[in-house]
C-alpha cells in the first residue's frame, strides 16, 4: 500500500484488531484501552504507520531485516517461486530445487562439519526439533539416561514447550507450568550485572571462566551420565545483550568436551553476519553440535527455520537406517527456501558482513561511546557487530541498578524512542540496538541523536541530569 490510508481506515484496524486479534507478550486489555499501531509500509531502514509517520527502525523488526526493507530482489524471487512451485513437502522421498540449493549453500556457510541441515519455520520450532534431535542422538547411542538439559538464566530460546523451558527469563513460566521436567539452569556471563548479583568486583575474563566453571558444577552435580546438553546463544539477544567475557566459550567447549555434553549454539539471533562473521560460532570460537538459525536467513522476508547438525550428530542421524519419524508440513517451503537463497546471495554480493564488522559496525560504536560513555545515566555501552547495548544506571561510576520496579527506567525512555519516531528495545533498564545491515553513516546519526535525546529526558525525569 503506497499511499497513507485515511484516519477511518486507521480506526477500522484498530477496531478489528481490537476485537479479533491476540497479539503476542502483550497485555491485551491495556493494549486495547491504549489502541494499536499500525505499520503499512517499510523501505531500507524505515517504517511508516496507518497515519504517515515515518520510524527508523533500529531493531530490524525483531533483529531480523539483515538487508533491510523493500528489497526487490527477494520480492522477485518468492513471487516466481509462487508462481513455479508454490508449494510441495518432502515427506514423499520428494525434494525441490530451493530447498536443495539452500541446504548445499548452508553446508558452505556454517562452520566446519555442519554439512546436513533440517528445516523449520521458526527460531522456537528449530530449538524444539534441537532437542528431539539430542534425546535421538542419545538414544541412538545407547544411553538414553542422558535427558537433562542445560541453558542459561536470561536466555531466550523460543516458546513452545520445549522451548520456554530451554529459556531462562522466569516470566515466561508460569502461565504455562514451565519449566517441564528435564530443564536446568546455569548462570549467564553478565559481567555488568555481576556486581549487584553478589559476584565482588572481579575483572571480565575472571568472571568468564567462574561463570564457565558453574556449568561444570551443575554438570557434577547432576551427574555427567544424565547430561545431555547445553544450549546456549553466543550472545544473549532477548535477554539484554550479554556479550560473554573472551574466557568463557573457551571453557564451555572444553567443559562439554570433557562431560560429553552435547553443544547446542542457539544463532537465532547471531547468524547471518550479525556479529561480524556469517554465525557467533565464528566469531567466539563456539564448537557446537549443533545451530539452530532463523530471522537473519531470509532477513525475516519468510518464515524459514534450519537446525544444522555437526559431524557428530550429522553421522550418526543420517546414518540410523531407520526413519525420522519428525518434520513439519512445511519444513523447507519452496516460496521461504527461494527467498532465502536470495537473501544470502545479497548479503555474500553486497559484502554485507563484512560491512558489520569492519565499516558500519565498528562506526556505530565509535559513535555511541563518543555519545555515551560519559553520560551521567549510563553505565556501559557494549556490542559486537551490529549489536549495542547502552546500560542506564542510577550512577555511572557504580555497577549497580537502578532499583524499585526493575524496568521501569527503560521502558520510560523507550517510550520517547517511540515518540520521537525511533525503534530501539529496552530490555529491563538495558537500551537495545540491532539495525539493518544496509543502515548508513547519517541514518546511525538519526538513531543516535534520538536516542541521545530520549536518554537526556529520562536523565532529566529521574532528577539525574
Ligand atoms: N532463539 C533466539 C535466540 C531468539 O532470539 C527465538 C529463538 C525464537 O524464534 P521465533 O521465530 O520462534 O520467535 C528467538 C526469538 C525480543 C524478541 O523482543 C526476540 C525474539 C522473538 C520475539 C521478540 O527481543 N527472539
Amino acid at each position: 500500500m503506497a499511499h497513507t490510508p485515511t484516519h477511518n481506515q486507521t480506526k477500522h484496524w484498530q477496531a478489528i484488531d481490537a476485537a479479533h486479534h491476540i497479539h503476542p507478550f502483550t497485555d491485551t486489555v491495556a493494549l486495547n484501552k491504549e489502541g494499536v499501531r499500525v505499520i503499512t509500509r517499510a523501505e531500507g531502514v524505515y517504517l511508516w504507520d496507518s497515519e504517515g509517520k515515518k520510524i527508523i527502525d533500529g531493531m530490524s523488526g525483531l533483529w531480523c531485516v539483515q538487508v533491510g526493507y523493500g528489497n526487490k530482489e527477494l520480492a522477485d524471487a518468492g513471487c516466481e517461486a509462487l508462481r513455479v512451485l508454490p508449494y510441495y513437502n518432502h515427506f514423499f522421498k520428494t525434494t525441490n530445487p530451493y530447498t536443495a540449493e539452500l541446504a548445499d549453500k548452508l553446508s558452505k556457510l556454517l562452520p566446519e562439519g555442519h554439512t546436513r541441515v533440517l528445516f523449520a519455520n521458526s527460531g522456537s520450532e528449530a530449538n524444539d526439533s534441537a532437542l528431539k534431535l539430542i534425546r535421538y542422538y542419545w538414544n541412538l547411542k545407547k544411553k538414553p539416561q542422558k535427558k537433562i538439559h542445560l541453558s542459561r538464566d536470561y536466555a531466550y530460546h523460543g516458546v513452545t514447550m520445549a522451548a520456554a523451558s530451554l529459556s531462562g527469563l522466569t516470566p515466561m513460566h508460569p502461565q504455562w507450568d514451565l519449566p517441564l521436567a528435564g530443564f536446568q539452569k546455569v548462570p549467564a556471563p553478565y559481567w555488568f550485572g555481576a556486581k549487584a548479583a553478589g559476584y565482588g568486583d572481579m575483572g571480565p575474563d575472571e568472571f568468564g571462566v567462574l561463570i564457565a566453571k558453574k556449568l561444570e558444577e551443575k554438570i557434577l552435580e547432576i551427574g555427567p551420565e544424565r547430561v545431555a546438553s547445553f544450549s546456549a546463544e553466543p550472545v544473549q539477544g532477548a535477554g539484554g545483550l550479554i556479550f560473554p567475557p573472551a574466557s568463557y566459550w573457551p571453557e564451555v567447549n572444553r567443559i562439554c568436551r570433557k562431560y560429553d555434553v552435547l553443544l547446542h549454539a542457539d544463532e537465532v539471533i547471531t547468524g547471518f553476519g550479525r556479529t561480524g562473521q556469517w554465525f557467533g560460532c565464528q566469531t567466539y570460537g563456539i564448537e557446537a553440535d549443533v545451530i539452530t538459525m532463523a530471522k537473519g536467513l531470509s532477513s525475516g522476508y519468510q518464515p524459514i527455520s534450519a537446525i544444522s547438525l555437526g559431524k557428530r550428530m550429522g553421522d550418526v542421524i543420517a546414518n540410523a537406517n531407520e526413519e525420522l519419524v519428525h518434520g513439519y508440513t512445511y519444513s523447507g517451503h519452496p516460496v521461504a527456501c527461494a527467498v532465502a537463497l536470495k537473501n544470502l546471495e545479497v548479503i555474500e554480493r553486497e559484502k554485507l558482513v563484512a560491512r558489520v564488522k569492519n565499516g558500519i559496525g565498528p562506526y556505530l560504536h565509535r559513535r555511541l561511546h563518543e555519545t555515551f560513555d560519559d553520560h551521567p545515566i549510563v553505565g556501559e555501552v557494549r556490542g559486537v557487530g551490529l549489536l549495542a547495548a547502552i546500560e542506564l544506571v542510577p550512577d555511572r561510576k557504580k555497577r549497580a541498578f537502578f532499583p524499585l520496579d526493575p524496568g521501569a527506567v527503560g521502558t520510560h525512555c523507550r517510550n520517547y524512542c517511540f515518540n520521537s519516531g525511533l525503534v530501539s528495545r529496552a530490555i529491563r533498564d538495558t537500551m537495545v540496538l540491532a539495525p539493518p545491515f544496509v543502515i548508513s553513516e547519517s541514518e546511525v546519526e538519526e538513531i543516535i541523536s534520538k536516542l541521545k535525546a530520549a536518554i537526556d529526558n529520562t536523565a532529566r525525569d529521574y532528577g539525574k541530569m
